[in-house]
């Protein structure tokens, strides 16, 4: 057993869970373990490189998790299965804080649930949609202002392309010079960068309640009916734009190869997933559109795809030390699939947005 196993395997205490853990799931971001027997937990290790303020973390999904089960209750549902629950530590807690920098959390993990990294089929993405769709609504009226904002400028694009620009100039492990080519992909996009931006803060997209991480495995379906069931990863919950949920979902679960694919002829749009995304979600929140969030949905996927590519290939160049990797170049076979899926839609744009129209019945 390593190091962290022993930590972790003692930390399980201070939630009076006593059973051993393995590591688990495919997040990037957080150290995530199963508990070994029923009933079942997930302990995680918040990734404080990334998240600066843990506690403020916590307490954002502590209220949001409170608030959905009320909301959920309130609708006939199942709180129990249908949102995270947060077990509490022996000292009454939401988190076990191990020392500065390693905060430990517990959930209920939900049984007879799957998370898929790649939508199998056309109803899987559609139920996803459904419950990242729902989630939004549910929250249409949490009070925005009790949020912390747990990462500075989450989805600010044009800040991505500045820290890009920065990493490019500091290059501090020589790396710049092996994707010149990617550079300049980047370079040649900088525009699109403000385009929801600009509409914030011109006031023709509203800020919302919004998740902000929708990749599909960040949603639990249920492993008998299929239906989305809970939406989990709430870490990122804050104000944002419905754009950045629907942009991002689809970047993740439409894309014909997986988001680290090293042969890039596999990479591109799935016309049908976007298609069955778009159903789900603007059936659950096409209503509150306004006339600029139409125009941009389709596309949203295109800017999310650029940022979250934009974002692998400055992770590459600083050395790999936000996003876990799990081979050398992982980042940089990553930024190079999110660009060819940019290229991609750039030419399937005009299909995307007749699609999106047809959904909305325009
Ligand atoms: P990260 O922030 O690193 O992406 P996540 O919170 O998304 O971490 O967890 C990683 C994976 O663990 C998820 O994709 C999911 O498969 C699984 N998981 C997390 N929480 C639960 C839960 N409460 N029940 C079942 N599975 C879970
Ligand atoms: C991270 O935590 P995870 O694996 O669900 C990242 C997202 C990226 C995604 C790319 C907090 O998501 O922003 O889009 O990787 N989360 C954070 O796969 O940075
Ligand atoms: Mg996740």
């Amino acid at each position: 057993m390593n190091e962290m196993a022993y930590l972790v395997n003692d930390i399980i205490r201070h939630f009076d869970i006593e059973f051993e853990t393995s590591p688990y799931g495919n997040g990037h971001i957080n150290d995530t373990y199963i508990t070994g027997c029923k009933p079942r937990y997930i302990l995680q290790r918040i990734n404080s490189n990334v998240f600066k303020n843990p506690p403020a973390v916590m307490e954002n999904i502590a209220k949001v998790c409170d608030f959905l089960r009320e909301k959920i209750k309130a609708e006939g549902g199942d709180p129990d299965r249908e949102t995270l629950t947060l077990m509490r530590t022996v000292e009454g807690k939401d988190y076990h804080k191990e020392n500065e920098q390693d905060y430990f959390r517990v959930y209920k993990f939900i049984e007879d649930s799957i998370s898929l990294d790649t939508p199998e089929n056309t109803d899987q993405f559609y139920n996803a949609a459904l419950a990242f769709g729902k989630f939004q609504r549910l929250l249409s009226d949490f009070p925005a202002s009790e949020l912390h904002e747990t990462i500075k400028d989450f989805h600010h694009t044009p800040k991505r392309f500045e820290a890009l620009e920065a990493a490019i100039e500091a290059d501090v492990c020589g790396r710049r010079a092996s994707v010149e080519k990617e550079i300049e992909f980047a370079r040649a996009h900088k525009d699109m960068c403000s385009l929801i931006i600009n509409g914030i803060e011109d006031g023709s997209i509203p800020l919302r309640v919004t998740h902000n991480d929708t990749k599909l495995n960040n949603v639990m379906l249920d492993a008998e009916t299929g239906k989305g069931l809970c939406v989990i990863d709430l870490d990122t919950v804050m104000p944002g734009s419905l754009l950045y949920d629907f942009g991002d979902a689809i970047r993740a679960g439409a894309n014909t190869a997986a988001e680290d694919e090293k042969d890039l002829d596999l990479v591109g749009l799935n016309v049908d997933m976007f298609e069955a995304f778009a159903r789900g979600f603007c059936e659950e929140l096409g209503e509150s559109f306004t006339e600029r969030e139409i125009e941009l949905l389709a596309t949203s996927a295109i800017i999310l795809t650029f940022e979250c590519g934009i974002r692998f290939l400055t992770d590459y160049l600083s050395g790999d030390t936000y996003f876990k990797i799990h081979r050398p170049e992982h980042n940089l076979d990553r930024a190079r699939d999110q660009f060819k899926l940019v290229y991609d839609m750039e030419q399937k744009l005009d299909e995307m947005n007749a699609i999106v129209r047809k959904v909305l019945g325009r």
